[in-house]
């Protein structure tokens, strides 16, 4: 592959309705499917999380406490198609806007080991990009090799796939405009961060820390401890609003954008 890939994350909190169960949000789908299409970035790999489709599953069966008994198979079975089919309507909204998406499955190629990645067989999505596809994955429900199963965040996913398919940045894409000096969604005078160098970056972990409650894989919080091993590889890493228009656009044409640039020096 002779470009490096732009790796983009389009947040679970961004693309669904993460109050309401099984709910995709649209509106903001359409719009980053057309800035995605604007933007004509390439290569470009599309990760998605899971907000309201795979999370109450993946919480409901204890997917990520591993397979403890046999009532929570049928719950692995029900959190992946949860995740495939808000792939669909992604992949959908994306082939709408001409972009050659092609979902695919974590599960199919991702064994984990205590919930990490022990096993990854790349071939398939390099040779994607290789053939100017847009691969679209997503977070999902995954074997594992010590507990049985368990949940693979679409967070630790973008961090390992930056590394091993060499990508230039990481754009992560949630519903807040960045990183914050305190958690924003508590704290009225909690100030965006622009540029955090990987130093600085340990110290907004301890309000991040606090506001991991909701996901089953952690929040801002999960979603920052995951990308270090990326920002440490040397990957620029931002993290936007993919709610706000045009946002995601300028981030991926490298136009100046509202968020937060996490670089390694
Ligand atoms: O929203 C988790 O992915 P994330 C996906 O990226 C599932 O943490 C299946 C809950």
């Amino acid at each position: 592959m002779k470009a490096k890939p732009t790796i983009l994350k389009l947040g679970g909190s961004a693309i669904t309705h993460k109050e309401k169960p099984f709910v995709a949000n649209f509106f903001v789908i359409e719009n980053l499917a057309r800035e995605i299409a604007e933007a004509n970035v390439s290569p470009l790999v599309l990760v998605h999380g899971g907000g309201s489709f795979g999370h109450p599953l993946a919480k409901q069966y204890a997917i990520n406490e591993g397979l403890k008994n046999s009532s929570q198979i049928i719950g692995f079975s029900r959190t992946h198609d949860a995740m495939n089919v808000l792939n669909r309507l992604v992949v959908q909204a994306l082939i709408e806007h001409n972009i050659p998406a092609v979902g695919v499955a974590p599960s199919s190629f991702v064994l984990t080991k205590q919930g990490r990645i022990e096993k990854m067989d790349l071939d398939v999505v390099a040779k994607l990009l290789e053939t100017s596809f847009v691969p679209v994955l997503y977070g999902d429900a995954v074997l594992d090799l010590d507990k049985g199963f368990a949940i693979l965040s679409g967070d630790q996913l973008i961090a390992k796939l930056a590394i091993n398919l060499g990508a230039e940045r990481i754009i992560v894409g949630v519903d807040v405009d960045g990183l914050y000096t305190a958690d924003p969604k508590q704290d009225s005078s909690a100030q965006l961060i622009s540029r955090l160098s990987f130093r600085e970056l340990q110290r907004t972990l301890s309000w991040a820390e606090k506001a991991k409650a909701t996901d089953v894989t952690g929040g801002m919080y999960g979603k920052i401890l995951e990308l270090i091993p990326a920002i440490e590889h040397g990957v620029r890493t931002v993290i936007v609003n993919a709610t706000k228009r045009d946002t995601v656009r300028k981030a991926l044409r490298n136009e100046k954008f509202v968020g937060t640039i996490i670089e390694k020096e």
